[in-house]
């Protein structure tokens, strides 16, 4: 069932801008999953999970990024828009952390 959801909105996706969206949840104070391959200008989607607020962050010159405060349920979207690995953290839990790499 995932997989023909993920197909459908992909294809909705690829009709318009050619982009996919991934998600990465928040849960546990742990990202998952821990690592992500995608394409430029593929979209990243934060699902906090949690019931406490979470932060996602990059400072990689790749794909610099903060999404600020996020609150428990709130999803952000970003946008990879250069390749290379993006380490991602968590300003409030500094255990947090997962890594994604960017192709072309
Ligand atoms: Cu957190």
């Amino acid at each position: 069932m995932k997989k023909i959801i993920l197909l459908v909105s992909t294809l909705t996706w690829a009709a318009s801008i050619h982009a996919a969206e991934h998600v990465i949840k928040q849960k546990d104070k742990t990202f998952a999953p821990e690592t992500m391959k995608v394409k430029v200008g593929d979209k990243i989607i934060f699902k906090n999970n949690d019931g406490f607020a979470h932060n996602a962050f990059s400072d990689n010159e790749a794909n610099e990024f903060d999404i600020g405060m996020q609150k428990p349920g709130q999803d952000v979207t970003i946008e990879m828009k250069k390749p290379g690995t993006v380490e991602v953290e968590c300003a409030i839990h500094p255990n947090m952390h997962m890594t994604i790499e960017v192709v072309e």
